[in-house]
């Protein structure tokens, strides 16, 4: 496969909503957003940023209304409190008024420059996940993530590469039609669990990881996990009843 960016006049969108989740992120929030409001312009004539700061204590929030002050095409929607990652991509999905939503995580681990590598594709497919293609974790997280990837491409009979990697392009219409119950880190599971489930395709192709350069990872913690395993087994239980009534 070809991971050169192409053309980006080549393939533009009609509209397009980028938001990204920040618990904590006040170092990468600002260039993060400036970098999405170089390349939405690139891609499309109308665009919206959307920030949503899920609780951040550490200044995060003031940095974002400010530049939501700065830019008019950002906004920011602020959870009072932390609601986790779930919460946090719910809202973003659901504030979303575009015909196309890009999602990335708010600490800067992926480059918003390859969005133009999704476009190819959102034309024949609804939903573009995009996978790691060298995951700068360590060797127990990357153990983890393979044993709970396995688990739930299992579970949802999904067989993606990598169902939790922070860069995918949505059609919004498809949140019209599914529900969105997980706060914590299934919500990436759910909402392709559900869409599949509704017959939308999914393509996928690589994008590159880098390490975090500040703020603190908390997608290991263990109440992330627990709270992960005890959304899996609801979701798989709802899901069970509806194909078996
Ligand atoms: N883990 C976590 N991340 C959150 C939460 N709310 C928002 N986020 C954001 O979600 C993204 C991913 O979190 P991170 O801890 O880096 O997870 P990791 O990349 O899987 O290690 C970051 O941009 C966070 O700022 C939350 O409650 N928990
Ligand atoms: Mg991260």
């Amino acid at each position: 496969m070809d991971y050169s960016i192409p053309e980006i006049t080549e393939h533009r969108l009609s509209s397009l909503s980028i938001f990204f989740p920040c618990f904590n992120e006040k170092e990468t929030v600002r260039p993060l957003t400036e970098k999405c409001l170089a390349i939405a312009a690139q891609i499309c004539d109308d665009f919206e940023i959307i920030l949503v700061d899920d609780g951040s204590t550490d200044g995060t929030a003031e940095t974002a209304d400010q530049l939501a002050a700065e830019y008019r095409a950002v906004r920011v929607i602020h959870h009072p409190q932390n609601r986790g990652y779930g919460a946090a991509l719910q809202s973003g999905f659901r504030a979303a008024g575009k015909d196309y939503i890009f999602y990335t995580d708010g600490d800067g681990q992926f480059d918003v420059n390859e969005i133009p590598l999704l476009l190819p594709f959102i034309a024949q497919y609804d939903i573009v996940s995009a996978y790691r293609l060298r995951r700068q974790d360590n060797i127990l997280r990357k153990l983890n993530a393979f044993c709970w990837s396995k688990l739930v491409n299992t579970l949802f009979d999904l067989h993606l590469k990598d169902i939790d990697c922070a860069f995918k392009l949505y059609k919004r219409h498809i949140f019209d039609h599914i529900d969105m119950v997980s706060t914590g880190a299934l919500i990436d599971a759910e909402i392709l669990a559900r869409a599949k489930r509704k017959g939308y395709t999914i393509a996928q192709i690589g994008v590159h990881h880098y390490p975090r350069t500040a703020g603190k990872a908390t997608g290991a913690n263990i109440n992330v996990i627990l709270k992960a395993f005890r959304e899996l087994f609801k979701l798989r239980k709802e899901i069970l009843r509806k194909e078996i009534s």
